[in-house]
């Protein structure tokens, strides 16, 4: 049995729609940061006695959509491997709904991580990142630490995540606001496919999210945080209209999404350097130094409570424990 960490990670530059539905190919290549606070621990042992795979998450029998997910990505492991057992997958997620971030990204890398070294293969980072894709789009970025790339590619090789700066050395952190941690109406999959299909707005967020690597790479690389929050600000509210353009119509924004968002623009127009970012849920997180944190979340107070403020800096890469 093996038993693999992985972190939960936010993008910058947002994924939000695929090319290829089933090998879950995006339309853009997209940036994020891996967090420290939240992670996923995944244990995998594939035994000759089970006649089906047992899949737990949080001591709870997986049920729903992510049971093909997960079969998804131990039959790829399977085929890679040559193994034919069926496999027993525990799964943890430190990463409570509290905190208004996504578990799919962390857990799909950690069952990656974990499943391929437990069937005996030892794959690169790549060539993980490429598995956990199958998972979830997003989990192939959580393969790496720090500042990651997940390249769009044009077919199952060529769309993996690489690390842009492993080692984040200066100060750049997140606070995540906690608006809202029911389940969301409609799931970040069936959001973008909806936009994909039927958002006019569509063909111009692809144009400009490519155009948006280049910069936003250049500007992690000179420890940029005003170039680089400005950028992950447009490429967060270019992602929200997507939706206003689908038909049927759809929001993830909720009255407090908007007021933050205020808040955060005024507080830059005081010369305060922070930035926004919503993933698809009401939740906002804010770019920043940690050095602004106590300004932020004294402001903040205003709006919501200090329980509802959550603190993340960068996080590493997938481990084995
Ligand atoms: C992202 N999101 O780049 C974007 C921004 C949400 C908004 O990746 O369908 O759970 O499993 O590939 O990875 C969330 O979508 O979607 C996501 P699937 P996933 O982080």
């Amino acid at each position: 049995m093996i038993t693999a960490r992985a972190h939960t990670n936010i993008a910058f530059l947002k994924y939000w729609g695929k090319k290829d539905v089933k090998l879950i190919l995006p339309y853009n290549d997209s940036i994020s940061l891996t967090l420290d606070r939240f992670y996923t621990d995944t244990s995998v042992d594939f035994d000759q006695s089970l006649d089906h795979d047992e899949i737990f998450v949080d001591e709870k029998p997986l049920t729903g959509s992510g049971v093909k997910r997960v079969k998804n990505v131990l039959d790829l492991v399977r085929h890679l491997s040559g193994i034919s057992n069926f496999a027993k997958v525990q799964s943890t997620n430190h990463v409570p709904s509290t905190a208004g971030l996504a578990s799919s990204a962390s857990a799909f890398a950690a069952l990656a991580a974990a499943s391929t070294k437990a069937a005996g293969l030892n794959l690169s980072n790549r060539q993980l990142s490429i598995i956990a894709r199958h998972g979830s789009g997003s989990a192939s970025r959580s393969i790496f630490g720090g500042f990651v790339q997940w390249h769009a590619g044009h077919d199952d090789q060529s769309s993996y995540a690489e690390p842009i700066q492993e080692n984040v050395d200066w100060d750049i952190n997140l606070i995540t606001v906690l608006i809202n941690t029911a389940q969301k109406k409609v799931s970040s999959t069936n959001g973008m496919q909806s936009v994909v299909e039927t958002s006019p707005f569509y063909p111009a967020w692809v144009k400009n999210a490519q155009a948006d690597v280049k910069p936003m790479k250049t500007a992690i690389l000179n420890q940029n945080l005003a170039t680089l929050g400005e950028l992950a600000e447009q490429s967060a509210m270019r992602m929200h209209a997507t939706t206003f353009g689908a038909v049927p119509s759809f929001t993830y924004f909720q009255p407090q999404t908007l007021a933050i968002l205020s808040a955060v623009r005024n507080m830059r127009k005081q010369g305060v350097e922070c930035y926004s970012t919503v993933d698809a849920g009401p939740n906002v997180k804010i770019i920043c130094a940690s050095s602004d944190n106590e300004f932020i979340m004294h402001e903040l107070n205003q709006i919501v409570s200090a329980k509802q403020l959550v603190v993340c800096k960068p996080g590493p890469g997938i481990t084995y424990l």
